[in-house]
């Protein structure tokens, strides 16, 4: 069949907005009717040509909502008319991952995921007899997509697509990396590097956990208001302590009782390397966890002086926050369906597919928090 997509045709390149062909769904996959998708920074990141896993052409977007309209031969856990979110990471149950419970990170299909195909090595995307390659086991950036069983996650169906698209990526990743990777308890205190849409899921995220003094540091003055709608207690423009950044967020986590100071966690949200290291380094001497969200790209490297781990600092990653897709997407869509967290607001831009372009540019200019493109 035809559908509308977004095709990332060379690095560097504004997507172009085409007819694309996509083949049926094959044994253990279903084909999804996108709804809405968001702009996340990983897809600006791959199209960039700094991911060194990024394939071209192909169909970008990992953060969707959309509905089952077929399913192929042996598919169980989902049927046609269904309400789904596509799971970039998986969660088949069987591997050796998912069995360890101790990570999100099937690995069931991501050898193939990362080679831009399908679990059997294959497209179903194609233009003009040309393959195209998946991407993040999504293509969300098409009207129809393809995705294997074990990567949706099904979910209520009144959720509004529009706005519930945004759990694919964002908004697990910044909750989720609070509550599953870090494990914050109520009191703690916090910064967070990057108030952008993942930012400021890391703040709600900690504000729902009880956490005290959550400060955001950003280069953007814009992003101060953005950060207190959400809990944070104090903003920080790392433009204007430049080199002393880190002693001067150490110093505002002193006590009287404790003049060492430093942040129980830390989060990255950026992606850049030497806020990674700043972003350890003012994590409290003994036992600050840091936790890097952010993505980075080929030949990036995270430096410190292994004194900052001999003292009992902790660096640790996270992807899609330690979320078990198919288990953990529903419950977060229950979270923000009785209001418990918020997205509205930060879906600050929506547009139609013709228009995605325009969303990749507000997140160059620091004018959107997220961008939603609704089909
Ligand atoms: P975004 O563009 O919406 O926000 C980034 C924010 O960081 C902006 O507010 C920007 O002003 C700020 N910033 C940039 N450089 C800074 C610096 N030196 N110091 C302080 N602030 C700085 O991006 P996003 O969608 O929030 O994504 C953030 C990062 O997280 C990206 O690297 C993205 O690829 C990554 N990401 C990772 C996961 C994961 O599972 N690990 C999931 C989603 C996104
Ligand atoms: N392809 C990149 C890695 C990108 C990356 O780390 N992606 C995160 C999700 S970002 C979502 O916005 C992720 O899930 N990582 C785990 C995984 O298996 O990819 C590179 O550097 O090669
Ligand atoms: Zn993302």
């Amino acid at each position: 069949m035809d559908t509308r997509a977004a095709l990332a045709v060379a690095a560097g390149k504004p997507l172009e907005v085409t007819t694309v062909q996509l083949e049926g769904p094959r044994a253990g996959e279903v084909m999804v009717e996108i709804k809405a998708t968001g702009i996340c920074h990983t897809d600006e990141f791959t199209l960039s040509g700094a991911d060194p896993e990024g394939l071209f052409p192909a169909i970008l977007g990992h953060e969707g909502a959309g509905v089952v309209v077929e399913v192929g031969a042996g598919v169980s856990s989902v049927k046609k008319g269904d309400h789904v979110i596509p799971l970039y990471t998986p969660e088949c149950r069987q591997c050796p991952s998912c069995l360890s419970r101790k990570t999100n990170l099937c690995t069931a299909i991501r050898a193939t995921q990362g080679q831009g195909v399908m679990p059997d090595g294959s497209s179903r995307f194609s233009i003009g007899g040309k393959k195209l390659h998946h991407y993040m086991g999504c293509s969300t950036f098409a009207n129809f997509t393809v995705l294997p069983e074990i990567a949706v996650a099904k979910i209520r169906e009144d959720a509004p697509f529009d706005k519930v698209c945004y759990v694919g990526c964002g908004v697990t990743t910044g909750i989720g990396a609070v509550i599953n990777t870090a494990k914050v308890e109520p009191g703690a205190k916090a910064v967070v590097f990057g108030l952008g849409g993942i930012g400021l899921n890391v703040i709600q995220g900690l504000r729902l956990a009880g956490a005290d003094m959550i400060i955001g540091v950003d280069l953007n003055n814009d992003k101060k208001p953005w950060g207190e709608r959400f809990g944070m207690t104090h903003f920080v423009n790392a433009k204007d302590t430049g080199a002393d950044l880190v002693a001067h967020l150490v110093n505002m986590t002193k006590t009287p009782a404790d003049q060492i100071g430093g942040a129980d966690y830390t989060f990255d949200c950026t992606g850049n390397v030497t806020v990674m290291r700043q972003a350890l380094e003012c994590s409290h001497r003994g036992w600050g966890v840091s936790v890097i969200i952010g993505v980075a790209g080929a030949g990036q490297e995270i430096a410190t002086r292994p004194f900052q781990l001999v003292t009992g600092r902790v660096w640790k990653g996270t992807a899609f926050g330690g979320a078990r897709g198919r288990t953990d997407v529903p419950k977060i869509v229950d979270w923000y369906m009785d209001g418990k967290i918020q997205i509205d607001p930060m879906i600050t831009h929506t547009m139609p597919l013709s228009d995605i372009n325009k969303g990749f540019e507000l997140m160059h200019q620091g004018k959107s928090i997220r961008s939603v493109v609704v089909f």
